[in-house]
């Protein structure tokens, strides 16, 4: 990218990010586009190697001429500041790369959260026609799942010697794969690690890794478990479909690789895009899209309504609409619900 472009791409996200004059036509127009760039997370344990794949996943795009952004969610630790980053990301092959844009995101200090930002950061990266954004995140932690509202496509890492996907299992992450991978797979245990990985993914998902369609021959004839359903199986039929309703659904497969050395990088590639497919056309995307679209209206309408009755940032005087209710709370003469309702039928004169 040439740099008065990359000016441009970093004064609208200053724009947006500052709330600054202009910010609104800004998300306007890239709330309009029909289709974002895919947002693709990368997650698992500290070390499994997320930080040299998201490098060779970028590098892998930006080399067939896509464009492509990478944020990286900085955990802002009280303790060691940014100086965290640094190590955390490591971009040897696509640093540099000419259609590579990298932005730093602290997960601290967002009004409305994290994922409202990173959110709003996806649609103006799109204005400047972006294919894919990358964003790894560690796995762990409120923010991480902010995060996987917002990925299209979420891939679970895990390395041989973890107690074979059993830490995935523990950490939450098996629910959030949209594909698996064993990373490291240069190094002792791999089939192992994908097998037992590959074992728990059985037990929910019924057919062959990838694309399932009704009636699909190659699908081993085996019925769907017949238990009860529970809320963790709901929530997976939901993103991924039910074989027993749906016409398309998908088995999250699991995949072998060695980020390093590069070894299957762009099997991986191949497989984020056929999932990207089948997300369109069974419309799991668009209902992604809708959960989405309903966090943030809620997100906005309560920063709009709340608006004129929160203390400014730093500032020490109440809004003066508040303040007699304030006191009337205190001194014991209304409740904070009847303080609250008085209030809003005030406002909605
Ligand atoms: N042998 C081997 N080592 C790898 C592979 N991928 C990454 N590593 C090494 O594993 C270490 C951690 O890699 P990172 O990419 O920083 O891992 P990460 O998951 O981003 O780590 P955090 O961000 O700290 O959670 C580094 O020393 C990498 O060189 C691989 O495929 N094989
Ligand atoms: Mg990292």
């Amino acid at each position: 990218m040439e740099p008065a472009l990359l000016r441009r791409i970093a004064r609208t996200i200053s724009t947006v990010e500052n709330q600054a004059a202009g910010h609104e036509d800004i998300l306007g127009e890239a709330y309009r586009l029909r289709r974002w760039a895919d947002v693709i997370g990368i997650t698992g344990p500290p070390g499994a190697g997320k930080s040299t794949l998201l490098d060779a996943l970028t590098a892998h795009w930006a080399t067939a001429g896509e464009r492509i952004a990478v944020l990286a969610i900085d955990p802002s630790s009280p303790y060691s500041g940014g100086a965290v980053l640094g190590d955390r990301i490591r971009r040897q092959r696509s640093a540099g790369m000419d259609n590579v844009y990298f932005r730093s995101l602290s997960s601290r200090g967002h009004v409305g959260g994290l994922s409202a930002t990173a959110t709003d950061l996806v649609a103006v990266l799109s204005l400047f026609d972006f294919r894919r954004v990358i964003i790894e995140t560690v796995g762990a932690g409120q923010a991480d799942v902010e995060i996987h509202e917002l990925a299209d496509c979420t891939i679970v890492m895990t390395v041989p010697g973890l107690g074979d996907g059993v830490q995935a299992a523990k950490a939450g992450l098996m629910e959030i794969g949209d594909l698996f991978v064993v990373n490291k797979a240069d190094m002792p245990g791999a089939d192992s690690a994908a097998r037992t990985l590959e074992g728990a993914l059985s037990a929910a998902y019924h057919g062959h890794p990838g694309v399932n369609r009704r009636n699909d021959r190659t699908a081993p004839a085996r019925p769907a478990p017949a238990v009860a359903i529970s809320p963790g199986l709901a929530a997976l039929r939901r993103r991924h479909g039910d074989p027993g309703h749906d016409d398309l659904t998908w088995v999250p497969p699991v995949m072998q690789l060695s980020a390093t050395e590069g070894r299957n990088v762009g099997e991986l590639a191949k497989a984020i895009d056929v999932f990207v497919d089948w997300s369109a056309q069974s419309g799991r995307r668009a209902a992604r899209g809708r959960e989405r679209a309903y966090a943030q209206l809620v997100r906005a309408l309560s920063g709009l309504l709340l608006a004129p009755y929160v203390r400014a940032a730093g500032a020490e005087e109440l809004p003066a609409v508040i303040k007699p209710w304030i006191e009337r709370i205190a001194e014991g003469n209304a409740s904070p619900a009847e303080a609250a309702r008085a209030l809003l039928g005030r406002t909605g004169k």
